[in-house]
């Protein structure tokens, strides 16, 4: 895969470097995205009518299973080339950040530092009304486990459609956006709001703009740089032409346990 030279002085130039990921980068760990029809009993749902929280108010019991089912996946999933290659640029760059709104926490499973999750992560879980943290929690049949403090519904911490993002890592990914000379946007469809707006937030800051993606988004036509097809073989293409350091993953081109 041939990396455009440009680009490859660009990254190895970069001084302050930003990227925001979405389901995209995932896909080849295993992990529906988004666009993807989902599965069996989920195929009747929109994902964003589940993501809701009116959904939950309606029936909270088939939120909950939703939710289950993909921390199933999630669990059996690893990271992939593509996860592996940013964990690699965050050591190779003086200044990196990485924005994702994925739920699936594969950016920190493969080293990546200080990874500021837009919406959320599946894998934390927390009281619809007092708002803490359930470090355990015990499924019960037929029903949505409770908060052993206030006795409140549990939901997945991640952010729902029409719920806003948390203040602080919004803040930090805004700001990221703003002081970056390079940003990419990997596997995203660019559709869902604020994120979607952030690269154009790095472009209006005088960024160069990269989307790496299977398919043209609406982004495309404001980039500088689009690299169509799977991160997991773009990226470690890329940086293994800025640095010549190839990322070694094992033989279903997944990163083996402690590697
Ligand atoms: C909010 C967590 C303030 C939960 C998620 C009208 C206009 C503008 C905005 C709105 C509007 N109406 C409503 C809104 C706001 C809404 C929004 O943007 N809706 C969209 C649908 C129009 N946003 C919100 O509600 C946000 N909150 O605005 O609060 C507010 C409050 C009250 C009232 C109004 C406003 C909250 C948004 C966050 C929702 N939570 N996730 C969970 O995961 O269950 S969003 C979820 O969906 C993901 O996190 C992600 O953000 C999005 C999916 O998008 P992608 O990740 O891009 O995935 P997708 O499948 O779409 O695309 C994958 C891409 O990868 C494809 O292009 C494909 O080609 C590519 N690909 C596939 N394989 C590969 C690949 N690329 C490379 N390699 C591969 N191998
Ligand atoms: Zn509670």
């Amino acid at each position: 895969m041939d990396t455009p030279a440009d680009l490859v002085r660009r990254l190895r130039e970069s001084q302050a470097c930003a990227a925001l990921t979405g389901a995209g980068i995932s896909q080849e760990s295993g992990l529906r995205t988004f666009r993807d029809a989902q599965s069996g009993l989920w195929a009747q749902y929109r994902p964003e009518a589940l993501a809701s929280p009116e959904a939950f108010q309606r029936d909270p019991k088939t939120v909950w299973d939703w939710y289950a089912w993909r921390r199933q996946a999630v669990a059996g999933a690893r990271p992939n080339a593509g996860h592996l290659a940013l964990a690699a640029m965050s050591r190779l760059l003086p200044v990196f950040k990485l924005i994702t709104q994925n739920v699936d926490g594969l950016h920190q499973m493969a080293g990546s530092p200080e990874v500021v999750e837009l919406h959320g992560n599946i894998q934390r879980v927390r009281c619809a009304d007092c708002g803490s943290i359930a470090p355990s929690w015990e499924e019960v049949t037929g029903e949505v486990p409770r908060c052993a403090i206030c006795g409140g519904l549990l939901r997945p911490d991640v952010v729902w459609f029409g719920e806003s993002l948390p203040r602080e890592p919004l803040e930090a990914a805004v700001a990221a956006a703003r002081a970056c000379d390079l940003f990419f946007s990997i596997g995203t469809s660019g559709i869902v709001q604020p994120a979607a707006s952030l690269a154009y937030a790095a472009r209006n800051r005088g960024a160069v703009l990269v989307e790496v993606n299977a398919e043209p988004t609406p982004l495309t036509t404001k980039v500088d740089f689009a690299l169509h097809g799977k991160a997991g073989e773009i990226l470690p293409a890329l940086v293994e032409a800025a640095w010549g350091s190839p990322i070694s993953t094992g033989p279903a081109g997944q990163v083996e346990a402690g590697r």
